[in-house]
């Protein structure tokens, strides 16, 4: 939760140099609709805010909305996603190769990576140019999770005496040790007992060795930071490589975050008509230059191809799918649907799926978690209980003490 909007999420970009990171970046976050009066549209210059796209329900009940923070285009309302963009790694960053992998600090808190991978090969393992079809990017995936398991390694070996010393005393208790050690990384207690349990660790923490202490990091980052591929530069890649980064055991959407920059700037200025997401376009202003009728020709072809540029697809894929949120709309007065102001339809927040109704409470504050009575469910104005399972698109009037 960020300022009680409900912005609880975090995407960290990751992928080796000139994979087109910050190119996706700037397209993901440049909105159509004005979104910088958010918060943290300049937190610092590699966080923005990105989005991902739900049916708006205004339609369906017609009426007006009036969003807060979750802006309604066309009956698309757009909920704002963390972004992160971070330094290229390289392999063996994590003993100090390119720019190292301290930077990789930044993601403690991302719930997700979505690894950007040159899916062309121009670019070879160190990010340097190279003709198009002559890196493998299967390797880069390969490389990728290695060095983000080191980085977690890095974190479990922080005071490693120390924290020995308190595994050899803590017996049975071994779990909130080590939850202590990577808290910071936004891992559950849960979560590290699986992690634990996977590992299949030496009974004497003295004997966890290099190799244990990796194997421990990999099941950690399984589990907390699962990985989407976006595989991009899909608008110059060799079909073999389309095919071998599809037949990997990794989500994979492909992308041109080149041309998702493109056209979103080209609607900035009115040029084409183009909602991010959509398979096509229209073009508004006739008057274009032989180049800019050319550029739109390719974009056009490859959207359509692709079913759209692909990077809206992955924000929503990751968040949709691999964190499994759905969309709920808490209102105050459950037959106008609005808030307190009268906004109708007022905020949207993504949800873990089977999150409960007291679990929105908390979300939406935690005065009103604690002092939730019930809450009605406003399309069917049914009175639900603090245990019951919300749906995706549910609309909610929590009742409160507080
Ligand atoms: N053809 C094509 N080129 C792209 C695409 N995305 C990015 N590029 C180009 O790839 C180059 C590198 O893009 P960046 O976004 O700077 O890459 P990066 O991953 O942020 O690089 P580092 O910050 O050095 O790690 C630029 O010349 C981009 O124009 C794409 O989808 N298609
Ligand atoms: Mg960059």
């Amino acid at each position: 939760m960020f300022g009680g909007v409900g912005i609880s999420m975090e995407v960290g970009l990751v992928g080796k140099p000139n994979v087109g990171k910050s190119t996706f970046f700037a397209a993901a976050t440049r909105a159509e609709v004005e979104m910088a009066s958010y918060p943290f549209t300049t937190i610092d210059a590699n966080k923005g805010v990105g989005y991902v796209r739900a049916r708006c329900p205004h339609e369906e009940l017609e009426v007006t909305c009036q969003p807060n923070h979750t802006p309604c285009v066309e009956g698309t309302r757009m909920i704002p996603v963390k972004m992160i963009d971070v330094a290229g790694l390289v392999p063996d960053a994590h003993t100090g190769k390119g720019l190292g992998n301290k930077f990789l600090d930044d993601l403690r808190q991302a719930s997700m990576l979505i690894h950007i991978v040159d899916a062309s090969g121009s670019t070879n393992a160190e990010g340097e140019p190279c003709p198009v079809g002559e890196h493998d990017p299967v390797e880069d995936v390969k490389f990728l999770e290695k060095e983000i398991d080191h980085w977690i390694k890095g974190i479990l070996e922080k005071n490693w005496s120390k924290v020995s010393r308190k595994l050899e005393l803590a017996g049975g208790k071994l779990e909130k040790v080590v939850y202590e050690q990577v808290s910071g990384l936004g891992v559950s207690e849960a979560n590290v007992s699986t992690a634990i349990r996977e590992s299949k660790l030496p009974e004497k923490p003295k004997d966890w060795d290099d190799e244990v202490l990796l194997t421990l990091a990999s099941n950690l980052r399984k589990r907390t930071k699962p990985i989407i591929i976006a595989a991009n530069k899909a608008d110059m890649a060799p079909e073999e490589n389309m095919d071998k980064l599809n037949s990997l055991d990794y989500p994979v959407v492909s992308t041109s975050a080149e041309y998702e920059l493109a056209i979103r700037k080209a609607s900035e200025k009115d040029i084409v008509h183009y909602l991010p997401g959509d398979d096509d376009f229209e073009i508004l202003n006739e008057d274009l230059t032989e180049a800019q009728t050319k550029a739109l020709k390719s974009i056009r072809e490859f959207m359509q191809g692709n079913g759209g540029l692909g990077v809206q697809q992955v924000m929503e894929k990751a968040v949709y799918e691999l964190l499994d949120r759905i969309v709920v709309y808490p209102v105050e007065n459950e037959h106008n649907y609005t808030d307190k102001e009268g906004r109708v339809l007022p905020d949207a927040y993504l949800m873990p799926k089977g999150s409960t109704a007291l679990d929105l409470a908390y979300t939406v504050h935690s005065d009103i978690g604690e002092g939730f009575i019930r809450a009605v469910d406003a399309r069917t104005d049914r009175v639900i209980g603090r245990e019951h399972e919300l749906d995706d698109g549910d609309i909610i009037k929590i009742v409160s003490s507080r």
